[in-house]
């Protein structure tokens, strides 16, 4: 602190906010497909902390935002969508932490239940107000496309390149979304019944409905995605029907009715890994 400044205003160490649109943005980028080894992309990212943290060196970020990535056994994805997603974030000056939850594999996958457990666990670590619950498979390939949360929940994966850039329904919201920490809560966060693929997005959708909120999203030009090859999963016989159970429910299951077991937390470079048990709910 400049002996001058500390006589006259006193001395403070607070950084300023940061501008409204960050200087770093490009625009369109090219997704990088190529599979470096971990410690390759590690290296590329020194400035991050433990945990896949990151916080902008010279301005107070406007966003604290957590990524939710559901997460198994596509450690491929994962290398690729952290290798481009950290420089991706950091060029929007965000103050962020990557999550990434994994489920015991005897469990049948159930990514709904696993954005639940990320919201409450990044939640323990600091005091995020905007979560985007995040497809490993997916890409953006715009950075004016920002991973803030607006009024309204906003789903992000408007345009995505296997879909020939086109938003297949307009109530999806699935892919890649945002939430405050306010509207998880409103909601009661994602249905914790849905295991396999599928309706978990959409019961999400009725939820915001349920509750008076609608959808955002930015414009396709904007909001566009790369998709990662890969197989569909097993879809789920029951979603139709846990969608009108879940009507009839008033949409309670969720937040509050979560239970799980960590039985598994690294903080690497690069992400928080949490992995989960929980027993299986009908
Ligand atoms: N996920 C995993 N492992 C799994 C299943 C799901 O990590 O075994 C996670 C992952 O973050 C994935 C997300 O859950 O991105 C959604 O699962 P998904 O990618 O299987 O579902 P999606 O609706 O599948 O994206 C669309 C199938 C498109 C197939 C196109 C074939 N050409
Ligand atoms: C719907 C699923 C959603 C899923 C979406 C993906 O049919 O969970 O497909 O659409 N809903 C049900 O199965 C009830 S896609 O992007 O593949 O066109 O997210």
């Amino acid at each position: 602190c400049p002996y001058v400044s500390w006589l006259w205003r006193g001395c403070s160490t607070k950084k300023p906010l940061c501008p409204l649109i960050s200087p770093h943005l490009v625009g369109g980028v090219e997704v990088e497909t190529s599979v470096p080894a971990w410690q390759t992309i590690e290296d590329n990212y020194p400035m991050l902390q433990n945990g896949g943290r990151y916080q902008p060196p010279d301005c107070e970020a406007r966003h604290r935002v957590a990524l939710i990535v559901p997460f198994r056994d596509r450690d491929i994805h994962l290398k690729i969508f952290l290798n481009n997603i950290h420089s991706f974030l950091m060029r929007q000056q965000l103050d962020y932490g990557i999550f990434v939850i994994d489920l015991e594999e005897s469990i049948p996958f159930n990514r709904a239940l696993l954005l639940n457990v990320g919201f409450l666990e990044a939640s323990k670590v600091h005091d995020y107000q905007c979560f985007v619950f995040h497809d490993v498979d997916l890409i953006p390939e715009n950075d004016h496309n920002t991973y803030s949360c607006p009024e309204q929940p906003r789903h992000m994966s408007v345009a995505i390149d296997k879909m020939n850039y086109r938003l297949p329904y307009t109530t999806i919201f699935g892919g890649v979304s945002a939430m405050t920490k306010e509207q998880m809560l409103t909601v009661n966060g994602y249905p914790n019944k849905f295991f396999g693929w599928g309706g978990e997005d959409d019961e999400m959708y009725n939820r915001i409905k349920y509750h008076n909120l609608t959808i955002s999203r930015y414009t396709g030009d904007v909001a566009r995605y790369k998709m990662l090859a890969h197989r569909r999963n097993q879809e789920n016989p029951r979603r139709f029907d846990l969608i009108k159970s879940e009507k009839r429910q008033n949409h309670s299951d969720g937040l509050s009715s979560l239970e799980y077991r960590v039985i598994g937390r690294v903080q690497r470079r690069l992400f928080t890994y949490i992995r989960v048990s929980v027993d299986q709910i009908t």
